[in-house]
C-alpha cells in the first residue's frame, strides 16, 4: 500500500487488507489524512486506470461514461468535511459481551475527512433525472465480495432522495490529496452521516434503479438485529438497513490497557453525532457515579463532522476503568452496557466506551 506506514496501524486483515490507525495517530488532528485514515476492504484492492470512466444510466436516466476529467472539466468542485467511519467500528466492546462475526476493531474505523468532488445529485440532474424522487441508485464497484465461499460484485443502493440531498458526492481526493488504490482511486462514493459501507470505492456503474440492489452487501450485510437474534437462519429481510449512524463517543488516549503515571491524566478522544451537535461529553471513573465534563478541541460545528474532546482527570495507582459518553443536542445519549447493543454481526457498537488503565 502507498503511503502507507505500517507502524501507525492496528492489522486487522491482510487479505483483504483491513487496518485501523493507532488511536493516538488517529486523534491527532481534527482532519484525518489519507495516510491516517482506516481501510476496510471486503475483496482485493483493485487498480483503475486515471481514465477509468464511470458508466451512467437506467430507468430513463441519459446513459454516459464520465470519466475523472470530465467530471473536473463540467461540473462544480465541492469540498466537504464529513466523518466516514465503518458500521463496525469499536466491535470489539460488543465482542467483550459476546461473539459476534466481522474483525474487532478498535476504535479507529473512523475518520474525519475533507472530500473533494462533485455533487451526484447535479450529475444525476445533468443526466435527466428532472424531479424524480422515486427509485434507488445502484452503484457498482471493480471488487467483490466474497459471501460464504462465493463471489459477488460489490453494489450498493441509497434511496434516490438520498442520492439528490446535494451532499452526496463522487469524490476523487482526501484533504486535497487523490484518492489511494486502498481507498477507491480514482472515484469513489461519499455519503455523508451514513455508515461507510454506503461509500463505495472504485465506483464502476450508477444506475437509476426501482428496487434496492439484491447484492449480498446490500440485502444481508450491514444490518441491524436485535441481541435475541443469534444469526443462524436469519430472514434478512427482517434487518433494518444501517444507514444514518448513531450518537457515539470514544476515548483515544490513553489507549485500553496502557500503563499511566499517578496524578493527572489528559484524556482525549473524539464524540459525534452526525445532523445533529454534540452537546457535552462526559467521563467517570468511577462507573458512572460521578461524571466530568470535557471540553471540545475544535471550535467548527459541522453537522457530519466528529468533535474532538479533551478532560484532565486524577487517578490514583492501580487498575483505574474511565468512562466516556456524549450527548447530542436533543438529549439522546449512548447506551451504558454492551449486552443491551449486542448483536451477532457487530454492528453499531455505541456502549459507553470504557477502558482500564494500569496506574502506576
Ligand atoms: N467497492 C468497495 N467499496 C467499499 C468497501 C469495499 O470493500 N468495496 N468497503 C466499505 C466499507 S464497509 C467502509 S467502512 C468504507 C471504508 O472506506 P476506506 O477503506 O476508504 O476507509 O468503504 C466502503 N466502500
Ligand atoms: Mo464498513
Amino acid at each position: 500500500m502507498d503511503d502507507f506506514n505500517e507502524a501507525d496501524f492496528i492489522i486487522q486483515q491482510r487479505e483483504p487488507f483491513n487496518a485501523e490507525p493507532l488511536p493516538s495517530r488517529l486523534i491527532e488532528r481534527y482532519l484525518t489524512p489519507q495516510a491516517l485514515l482506516y481501510v476496510r476492504s471486503h475483496g482485493v484492492i483493485p487498480h483503475l486506470a486515471d481514465d477509468h470512466a464511470i458508466r451512467f444510466g437506467g430507468n430513463g436516466l441519459r446513459d454516459a461514461d464520465l470519466t475523472l476529467a470530465q467530471f473536473k472539466a463540467h461540473f462544480a468542485e465541492r469540498r466537504i468535511v464529513a466523518t466516514m467511519q465503518c458500521a463496525g467500528n469499536r466491535r470489539a466492546d460488543l465482542q467483550s459481551a459476546g461473539k459476534t462475526n466481522g474483525d474487532p476493531w478498535e476504535v479507529g474505523a473512523i475518520g474525519n475527512v475533507e472530500w473533494t468532488g462533485v455533487s451526484l445529485a447535479e450529475v444525476l440532474s445533468e443526466l435527466g433525472i428532472g424531479d424524480r424522487r422515486e427509485g434507488y441508485i445502484a452503484c457498482t464497484a471493480a471488487d467483490a465480495d466474497k459471501v460464504e465461499g462465493e463471489t459477488h460484485p460489490y453494489e450498493i443502493s441509497i434511496s434516490l432522495q438520498r442520492a439528490m440531498t446535494g451532499d452526496v458526492l463522487i469524490a476523487w481526493a482526501i484533504g486535497g490529496e487523490p484518492l489511494s488504490p486502498a481507498h477507491g482511486a480514482p472515484m469513489r462514493l461519499v455519503v455523508p452521516g451514513y455508515a461507510g459501507v454506503r461509500s463505495v470505492k472504485w465506483v464502476t456503474r450508477i444506475e437509476l434503479r426501482d428496487e434496492p440492489s439484491a447484492a449480498p452487501i446490500q440485502a444481508r450485510d450491514y444490518k441491524l438485529f436485535p441481541p435475541d437474534e443469534d444469526g443462524r437462519d436469519v430472514d434478512w429481510s427482517k434487518g433494518m438497513v444501517i444507514e444514518a449512524m448513531p450518537v457515539n463517543s470514544a476515548i483515544c488516549v490513553p489507549r485500553n490497557g496502557e500503563i499511566v503515571g499517578a496524578g493527572p491524566l489528559a484524556v482525549t478522544g473524539y464524540a459525534l453525532a452526525y445532523g445533529r451537535r454534540v452537546a457535552r461529553v462526559d467521563l467517570s471513573i468511577d462507573g458512572g457515579q460521578q461524571w466530568a465534563q470535557a471540553q471540545f478541541i475544535d471550535q467548527e460545528t459541522v453537522p457530519d463532522a466528529w468533535q474532538r474532546w479533551r478532560c484532565d482527570i486524577d487517578v490514583a495507582p492501580g487498575q483505574n476503568e474511565i468512562v466516556v459518553r456524549a450527548v447530542d443536542d436533543a438529549g439522546q445519549s449512548q447506551p451504558e452496557r454492551a449486552e443491551d447493543v449486542w448483536n451477532f454481526a457487530g454492528y453499531l457498537s455505541t456502549a459507553w466506551h470504557r477502558i482500564t488503565v494500569d496506574v502506576r
